[in-house]
Order: C-alpha cells, then sequence, then structure tokens
C-alpha cells in the first residue's frame, strides 16, 4: 500500500474506522480543533462530533469546495483538516492540490481518506496531503468478506502508529484478512476498470430515466468537481448516487424493489450494493446536519459491481417502473 501511495510507510488495522480514529487521536490533542468535510461518512462524522469533543478535542464542518469559508473557519487551535474526496455519499470532488496548499499555508495537517478512489485512480499524497487512509474492507480487498483499514504517510508518524497507537487500541488486522487483501489487490486494477465501466453507464442511464430527479457521479459532466478527472483522479469510480421523484417511501420502495442489487452497507464488492444513507450510512446525523450535507429523504446510493452491465440496466429500469410501493417501515437506524 505504501508503494501504490508513494508514502514512505503503511500500516494496517483491524477496520476503517480503526485507521481513522488511530490517525484522529495520535495527531491531535486535548484542546484541539479540526475542520471536517461535510458528509464524511456516518461513523468517521459521530467519531468527530460525538466522541472526540468527551476528550477536549473541537470540530466544524466545512465546504471544501468553498476555500474562502474553509479559510473563515480556522482558529488559533485549528491542527488538522479531515476530508473525503469523492465525498460519501453524493460525491462531490474536491481539489486536492489546493487544499494541500492551504493547509500547508496554515500549517495544518491533511488527512484524506482514500476509500472510494484508491490508489489506482487517485493518489493524494501526490498533491501534497500529509496522510492517505482506506477502508480496505471495500475496494481493496473486493470481494465483500474483510474488514480492514490502511493509513499510508511519513515514515515517523507510521512508526507511532504501528508501535504505539495500534498496539495500545488494540485494533489489530488478522493475518488470513491481510493476506484477502492482498490476494484482492492483485485484481485491483481489472476489477476497477470494471467498476468504471459500469457505473458510467449505470449513471447514464439513470440521468435519462424520467423517475429520476438528480443523478451524482463524478464522471458525468456537469457534476460537481468533474473537471478533476483526468487531472487529480483517473475515473469517476464505482459509485453512482441519485435522487428519486417522490418521498422516503419511494426511495425505500426502489431500494427494495432492485432484485440483483443487494439492500447492503458497503461498497467495493463483485456484487452490486444499494442503500439508503438518511436510514443507513448517515443515520449517525442528526437530521439537521444530514440536510447541511445534502443527504435528502430521496437519495439512494448504489455500489456497481462486477456483474454484466446489461443485467444491471435492466433491474434498475424493473425497480423505476411507476406505482411500486414501499414495503413499509425504514430499515433499522442502527445499520451502518
Ligand atoms: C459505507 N463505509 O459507506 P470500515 N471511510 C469511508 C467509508 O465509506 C467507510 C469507512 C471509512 C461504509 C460502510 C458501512 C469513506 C465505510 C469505515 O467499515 O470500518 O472498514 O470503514 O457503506
Amino acid at each position: 500500500m505504501a508503494l501504490l501511495e508513494g508514502a514512505e510507510d503503511a500500516v494496517a488495522f483491524a477496520s476503517g474506522m480503526a485507521a481513522v480514529s488511530a490517525v484522529l487521536l495520535t495527531l491531535l490533542q486535548q484542546g484541539d480543533h479540526l475542520l471536517v468535510a461535510r458528509g464524511l461518512y456516518g461513523c468517521s462524522h459521530s467519531l468527530v462530533t460525538e466522541q472526540l469533543p468527551r476528550f477536549g478535542i473541537e470540530f466544524t464542518e466545512v465546504d471544501f469546495s468553498q476555500l474562502d469559508q474553509v479559510v473563515e473557519a480556522i482558529r488559533p487551535n485549528t491542527r488538522l483538516v479531515l476530508l473525503e474526496t469523492p465525498v460519501n455519499p453524493h460525491l462531490q470532488v474536491f481539489d486536492l492540490d489546493r487544499i494541500a496548499l492551504l493547509a500547508r499555508q496554515h500549517e495544518l495537517l491533511s488527512v484524506v481518506d482514500n476509500t472510494f478512489m484508491t490508489p489506482l485512480l487517485q493518489r493524494p499524497l501526490s498533491h501534497g496531503i500529509d496522510v492517505v487512509l482506506h477502508s480496505a474492507t471495500k475496494y481493496l480487498n473486493g470481494h465483500g468478506d474483510v474488514i480492514a483499514g490502511v493509513v499510508c504517510g511519513q515514515a515517523e508518524l507510521m512508526a507511532r502508529l504501528r508501535g504505539e497507537i495500534r498496539k495500545d487500541f488494540g485494533a489489530v488486522l488478522s493475518p488470513h484478512d491481510a493476506w484477502l487483501i492482498l490476494r484482492g489487490l492483485k485484481t485491483l486494477a481489472v476489477r476497477l476498470e470494471r467498476h468504471c465501466a459500469n457505473a458510467l453507464a449505470v449513471a447514464q442511464f439513470l440521468q435519462a430515466h424520467p423517475g429520476v430527479e438528480r443523478v451524482f457521479y463524478p464522471g458525468l459532466a456537469g457534476h460537481a468537481g468533474s473537471e478533476l478527472i483526468g487531472q487529480q483522479m483517473a475515473a469517476g469510480g464505482g459509485v453512482v448516487a441519485l435522487e428519486l421523484k417522490g418521498d422516503y417511501a419511494d426511495a425505500l420502495a426502489f431500494a427494495d424493489g432492485l432484485k440483483l442489487f443487494t439492500l447492503a452497507v458497503s461498497l467495493g464488492d463483485a456484487e452490486s450494493l444499494v442503500q439508503h444513507p438518511a436510514s443507513m450510512t448517515h443515520s449517525p446525523y442528526e437530521p439537521e446536519a444530514r440536510r447541511r450535507a445534502g443527504i435528502s429523504d430521496t437519495l439512494v446510493r448504489l455500489a456497481i459491481g462486477l456483474e454484466h452491465v446489461d443485467d444491471l440496466l435492466a433491474d434498475l429500469a424493473q425497480a423505476l417502473e411507476p406505482n411500486r410501493v414501499s414495503s413499509g417501515a425504514p430499515p433499522a437506524g442502527e445499520v451502518r
């Protein structure tokens, strides 16, 4: 992973969240403040907004596409910026060159969660970012059967993560899971080609569908930050989000109506997955924070798998047929 990300070293963890928490607990102290992207994965959000404040670490949520607002949010005790790009789940893309420069100018550490891209599509360290991390649960493993995380960066920080933080907090990756990820990495390049090609076809199909209000996919012209494709990102990735025409119940009925897509959180598996951020990955958000992050009740996220694209499009077409009725109650809020 260090070679792929162009880092001095890398450290593996037992989950993506263990990687996120280890980085924040290593780089921040009581009394510090950090800036985080709106729309971060729900558990990263609750780590920052619910857990860290218990240890005297404050945060501000910012829109990293509005750098003047980011600068305004910097305080004397701000130490770090944390973002995903594209950001979970509506896939807004942020300019890493500009964010890394801004962080340097203000003596802030910059941390990028590169889970959605992998180092084959985007290498944040090459843009001047200090630390890059992954949920290896997703594309790096690729088969939906491992939970793991990785952090990449300078040797000194990695030595601290390995020798102190991971040891003392105990989130060690099992050898068998490490082996499965190494096996997954062998096919990462070919899998990503298929994920990205399928995702682009799905995004184009949805964009032309009358039942769809809006499609979010970085590979579509006009998407926020799509000009960074080819510059910062090699392709749009394998995740597509859409807003349906209708309401909360229609979004759930659509997700339930899909037959090939499994209703589940996660992404980067061989199989396509569908999830409803407001009740699943982003349920840890307070409703107001969710609204600010642009996560509406009708937003549905598709993690496009490796199936034949015709099968995916046929499944989407049947689930989007009008007059589908909701099967009832939303999934349990605890499913993250
Ligand atoms: C999901 N995500 O979105 P572990 N960073 C990012 C993520 O999307 C996730 C993690 C870290 C989803 C899983 C339920 C950008 C997770 C956390 O699940 O702890 O390996 O990764 O569906």
